[in-house]
């Protein structure tokens, strides 16, 4: 008798975990970065909390490094529902929309508290160019200043003449083009061979990615150039987040805000860790010569005239927006 309720608990116990199990949602979100890298860990964190927060109902299982969907492909991969959510870095889009790459533009926003208020006068146009396209804009988290890692010493933009420079969009490609550089467009998990194979010698890039891609082994110096803070977004297919149950969805949006603010939080913490990172590895992290520096204000003043070109009104409204605010 009582072996027979046990067995019925344990059929009913069974039934219930079955039930629950295929009432579960998955999402694959597609990503471009490395696993130790911090939005990587960030959107892990996301993840995570968007699990808890659904009682398992919802689980966000996330392809780092490329590894399911190529960076280039991601953004239409999100859009035709190949996988629900994914994440890139947001200037790469600037040939479908300029404003996609207004926090790539060489000194508009070189610190924080800039790149904040940049992102606000953004970050409207962003979500309608998104939802435009049936994505929905969820976070976005900067990257660490960028500099520049070579080989040799730089001491002005001369010395960087003919230098074969890795790209990570095109806005890096016209800068390279002025500075007569060459460049090549390469994704970061292939940074480490296109050094050892001599497709590139240089890189303007964080902290963080030098250090996610052991920039010693190649290269000897770091100039903390911080001309400019981009960022990364993550966006997810409108109709699966409308699918949704609606305790489900106000969590993923609950959650999104909340990986945001950290995401900005991290990414100040690690500019400055991973610079130390850099030097125990024996990188010289150096202040660029004023040579140096006015070189690359002039490079930027043609990148900032060739953006509000393509920009048009959208690129004034926002620096204009964007200067009321400081
Ligand atoms: N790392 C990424 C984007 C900007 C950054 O700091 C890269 O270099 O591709």
């Amino acid at each position: 008798m009582r072996f027979s309720t046990a067995k019925i608990l344990l059929s009913i116990m069974v039934t219930l975990a079955a039930a629950t199990a295929s009432a579960a949602t998955t999402w694959n979100m597609a990503t471009p970065y490395p696993d130790a890298n911090f939005h990587t860990q960030n959107d892990l964190w996301f993840a995570k909390h968007v699990k808890e927060a659904t009682n398992g109902q919802l689980i966000i299982r996330v392809h780092s490094n490329g590894s399911l969907i190529k960076h280039s492909q991601i953004k239409q991969a999100v859009q035709t529902g190949q996988v629900q959510i994914g994440e890139i870095f947001m200037s790469i889009l600037s040939n479908q929309n300029a404003v996609f790459a207004a926090d790539s533009v060489p000194f508009l926003a070189t610190n924080y508290a800039q790149a904040r208020k940049l992102w606000q006068v953004q970050e409207p146009l962003v979500k309608k160019l998104l939802a435009e396209q049936g994505a929905q804009l969820l976070y976005s988290v900067p990257w660490p200043p960028q500099g520049l890692y070579t080989e040799k010493p730089v001491d002005s933009l001369a010395d960087l003449k003919g230098i074969k420079l890795r790209a990570n969009n095109t806005e890096e490609s016209k800068l390279a083009r002025l500075i007569g550089a060459t460049s090549t467009q390469v994704e970061v998990p292939d940074v480490p061979q296109a050094f050892s194979t001599g497709i590139v010698q240089a890189m303007i890039t964080s902290p963080s990615t030098g250090v996610n891609t052991q920039a010693w082994d190649y290269v000897k110096h770091f100039y903390t150039i911080n001309a400019w803070i981009p960022k990364n977004m993550v966006f997810v297919n409108k109709q699966a987040l409308a699918a949704l149950p609606e305790s489900q969805r106000k969590a993923v949006l609950k959650w999104a805000k909340k990986a945001q603010a950290r995401g900005w939080k991290v990414s100040q913490k690690v500019a400055k860790s991973k610079i130390v990172t850099l030097k125990q590895h024996g990188i010289d992290v150096e202040k660029p010569s004023d040579k140096l520096m006015s070189g690359f204000r002039n490079v930027g003043k043609q990148l900032t005239q060739d953006w509000l070109n393509r920009a048009g009104q959208q690129g004034q409204d926002i620096v204009a927006a964007y200067k009321k605010l400081q």
